[in-house]
């Protein structure tokens, strides 16, 4: 078998590459370990920067969205008893639109099917071969137990954190910066109207608390909890209590309902460079790794693909290679950008175990700060909406 484009995953980077190959003539096949099904529920990311939902709708894939997405003016940061607006559209003409990545996912996979796209799910084995060569080679065991090779122009790497893709970069030849954090977040999807119109970041010394949501019929609620918790240490009760201690506000109620999900992500800050290794490219969670906190691992996961699909284009069909030799500096500016700004809002709302009053205190205060002066208000609005650092000159 051949194609120009091998992608190795089916997640929302490895799904849109496909699509914007395809709009640009370019040919791919997609392999996926897990099953149609199981990706098209996976629980995960909720909020849109307003140039992903921009570059879905420039790709002809935003008619769901447009329709179902709620566009966001804002966010609340609450904190000390109190509950603070911070208006990104007064501070940056921009809005974020909460539209669940598994229902980007259900979009994306329609299309490609639609369009009669190569994409084989329940695939297992996978490995990338030759990435230095000119002829990289993707091999997997379909579905029907028969191992394949694909010959490709080029291979990307869309596998997530636990992926193969990244090891397939030799270890001398690639820097890893890393760090975890004390803590996870404990997340419920729950069948209640949100109680809420925008999404709450809440502080409290007992832990933080989001509250965001998937629709006006369906709320979705996150609690930090230790990194090591049992969910079943957590009975829907439970997770009631402390998230109404959590959120607690006079004259306002959070209404409680059936939980539909729930589940336990461990949280990390990762980053690999280069993200290219000859013909092979990683994008989105192969490459990195950002705390949910600031809502940007899906948003840099689409911005990753819409760069390599140029990048791509240019050099298996017009054989040019200078924006594949960009790709990753471009990416990895943008990157370290979302990197510090998720770790910025992670350690400005989580409470450390063993802290003690100092790291409150000084949380505390820069709470205050983004609330109360329109130039950190407006630094944060900038980020959370999606920042694009300019292109590294020289
Ligand atoms: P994915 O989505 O992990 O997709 C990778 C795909 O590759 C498959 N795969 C393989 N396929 C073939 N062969 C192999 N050897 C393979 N190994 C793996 C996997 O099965 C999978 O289908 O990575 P991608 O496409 O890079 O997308 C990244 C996003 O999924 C991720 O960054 C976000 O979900 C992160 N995230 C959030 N991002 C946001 O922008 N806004 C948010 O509000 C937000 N909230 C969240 C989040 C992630 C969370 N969790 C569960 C980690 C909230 C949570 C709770
Ligand atoms: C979500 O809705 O899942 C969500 C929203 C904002 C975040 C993280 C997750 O920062």
């Amino acid at each position: 078998m051949r194609t120009q484009v091998g992608i190795v995953g089916a997640g929302p980077a490895g799904l849109l590459l496909s699509h914007l190959l395809a709009l640009r003539g370019v040919e791919s096949v997609v392999v996926e370990t897990r099953s149609r099904e199981y990706c098209e529920a996976r629980q995960r990311a909720g909020v849109l920067e307003s140039g992903s939902v921009q570059v879905l709708r420039e790709a002809g894939l935003a008619e769901r969205l447009d329709r179902q997405g709620l566009e966001h003016g804002g966010i609340y940061l609450q904190f000390a008893g109190e509950r603070r607006h911070i208006d990104f559209r007064e501070l940056t003409g921009r809005t974020v639109t909460v539209y669940a990545q598994t229902e980007v996912v259900k979009d994306l996979i329609a299309a490609r099917v639609a369009a009669g796209a190569a994409i084989e799910f329940g695939i297992s084995d996978t490995e990338v071969d030759a990435v230095t060569s000119d002829q990289p080679v993707l091999r997997y065991t379909g579905a029907d137990g028969v191992r394949r090779a694909v010959t490709c122009d080029a291979i990307a790497g869309c596998d997530g954190f636990h992926g193969i893709c990244r090891d397939a970069i030799p270890v001398g030849l690639r820097t890893v910066w890393e760090t975890g954090y004390p803590y996870a977040w404990l997340g419920i999807l729950a069948d209640v109207p949100p109680s809420t119109d925008e999404l709450i970041y809440a502080h409290h010394p007992a832990g933080f608390a989001l509250h965001s949501l998937r629709s006006p019929q369906l709320s979705r609620l996150y609690l930090q909890v230790p990194p090591e918790e049992d969910i079943a240490a957590w009975p829907d009760d439970r997770i009631w209590a402390e998230l109404q201690r959590r959120f607690a506000l006079p004259g306002w109620q959070l209404t409680e309902g059936p939980v539909l999900e729930k589940g336990i992500t461990p949280m990390r800050s990762f980053v690999s460079s280069p993200m290219r290794h000859g013909r092979l490219f990683l994008a989105g969670d192969a490459a990195h790794i950002v705390p949910p906190t600031g809502a940007k691992g899906l948003n840099l996961a689409l911005a990753d693909v819409t760069v390599l699909a140029a990048a791509l284009t240019s050099l298996v069909r017009d054989g040019r290679g200078e924006l594949a030799d960009a790709y990753s500096d471009a990416c990895l500016h943008r990157v370290w950008r979302a990197t510090h700004f998720s770790w910025w809002m992670t350690t400005m709302l989580h409470a450390t175990p063993g802290a003690g009053s100092m790291e409150a205190q000084l949380q505390l205060s820069q709470l205050r700060y983004v609330t109360s002066s329109p130039a950190a208000a407006t630094s944060l609005a900038e980020n959370y909406v999606g920042y694009r650092p300019a292109a590294p000159s020289g």
